[in-house]
């Protein structure tokens, strides 16, 4: 296992406080999944941290029962969404509909939360706000900023939206995408929110969204930087404790289906979508115990058939790799037990990840270009948030015969 002071058990729910947690699943010990290892460090002993699912019977807020230090997955950061067609033009989008909602003016401060390598930020940019970024990655923040996109490299807190308040002013819209549900201390977040947003402004966020984790089997979403799969339930109690209002909801494809929320310092006219989608939540039992039970099952189910594929195929001598070495990737590798004795490689498109090994099953990392070098039989598509975008791509692979097997939502050979 790891030294203590990485990992901290939760004994309370981090959004109501409650002690009334269930667990209902348990994925790992898996290394953290983003830990991509260099050739000569294949051998080198691995760090592995619980990945334990539990719910909070009070509040209905699905959250890991053990916090992994940021400093082991933040530090150097390898998730970057401009690589992705998908990712440039949903963030285009993001930002154009953030100033047409709030009609800003030439000037006004848009702070970007978790902004990676500026790409959210840019979208601003070209609409003549003043930007800046906050990020805990050294990797990234020096590049954002050598590409002028002005970047604190450090964690959001309370403390620090103190400082950037006395230095700039205000924000009159905050963007936080793919970063709340990596935060331990939500209070502390949203009281930072609450120092640095303007009165008249927005806190507009993204994050995945419980229902289609649910209804979809995403287990693979499940990692330890994701401390909390948030509904929308629990998620307006926890804005509701820092007088913050969610005045709008919707919800969005990318990642597998994730809901972006519109959040206000000021009570005013509140959206009937966020009383729908409040609606479906119930539908969709997310306070039932049974309902978490009823997904452990369907996890076993989508491991079982994904396994017994592979092996079958293997018996048969058919030549199989992966595509997209992701997070979740990494997390159905090391859960389903499926390694280089299965998969012969995995190509991605990201340089940094090329020629690394996967963490766990030490799987190869190829470029893309590899797969139709080789042209294997089957390949194992473990980005199949972009699907689209990756099997458009391959027509080539497909036209020599070469077949793509989804796992998630369900089983599938296209
Ligand atoms: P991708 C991310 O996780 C990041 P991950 C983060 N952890 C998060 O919260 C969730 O999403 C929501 C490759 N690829 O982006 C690139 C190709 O090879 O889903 C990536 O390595 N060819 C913040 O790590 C991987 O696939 C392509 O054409 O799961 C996708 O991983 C495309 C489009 C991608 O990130
Ligand atoms: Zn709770």
């Amino acid at each position: 296992m790891n030294n203590s002071k990485e990992v901290v058990k939760l004994e309370l729910c981090r959004a109501c406080g409650s002690g009334n947690l269930l667990l209902f699943l348990q994925l790992g010990p898996t290394p953290v999944p983003n830990g991509f290892l260099r050739a000569h460090h294949r051998h080198r002993a691995e760090k592995f941290y619980p990945l334990d699912v539990c719910f909070c019977k009070d509040c209905g807020l699905v959250q890991l029962a053990h916090v992994v230090s940021p400093k082991v997955m933040f530090k150097n950061y390898v998730y970057i969404p401009s690589t992705s067609e998908t990712m440039l033009t949903h963030f285009a989008a993001l930002a154009r509909q953030a100033i047409k909602k709030l009609n800003t003016e030439e000037g006004d401060l848009v702070l970007d939360i978790g902004s990676n390598d500026g790409t959210l930020l840019n979208s601003f940019k070209a609409q003549k706000m003043k930007i800046l970024g906050v990020d805990p990655a050294e990797n990234l923040a020096k590049k954002a900023n050598q590409d002028g996109v002005e970047t604190i490299c450090a964690l959001f807190t309370k403390e620090l939206a103190k400082e950037i308040r006395k230095k700039y002013r205000q924000a009159k819209i905050i963007t936080a995408t793919n970063v709340v549900a990596h935060v331990h201390d939500l209070d502390n977040f949203l009281e930072g929110i609450k120092i640095l947003l303007a009165d008249d402004g927005l806190f507009i966020s993204e994050f995945p969204y419980l229902i289609d984790l649910l209804e979809k089997v995403e287990f693979d979403t499940i990692y330890q930087e994701h401390l909390s799969y948030f509904s929308i339930y629990p998620f307006e109690k926890l804005l509701a404790k820092h007088a913050l209002v969610l005045i709008d909801v919707q919800r969005v494809p990318v990642h597998g289906g994730s809901v972006r929320v519109f959040v206000s310092k000021k009570p005013g006219r509140v959206s009937r979508r966020v009383k729908k989608i409040l609606q479906l939540e119930k539908k969709r039992e997310i306070l039932n115990p049974q309902t978490y039970l009823k997904f452990r099952k369907r996890v076993d189910r989508v491991r079982h058939e994904l396994v017994q594929l592979l092996w079958g195929l293997r018996l048969k001598n058919k030549k199989i790799v992966g595509y997209g070495a992701s997070a979740k990737g990494n997390i159905i590798l090391n859960y389903c037990r499926i390694g280089p004795e299965t998969l012969d490689y995995i190509v991605d498109s990201i340089p940094y990840k090329q020629g690394k090994y996967t963490p766990g099953m030490h799987i190869p990392i190829y470029p893309e270009a590899k797969l139709l070098e080789d042209q294997p039989d089957y390949t194992l598509l473990l980005a199949w948030n972009f699907a689209d975008e990756i099997i458009k791509k391959q027509t080539e692979y497909r036209k020599h015969g070469g077949k793509f097997i989804l796992a998630i939502p369900k089983l599938a050979i296209v």
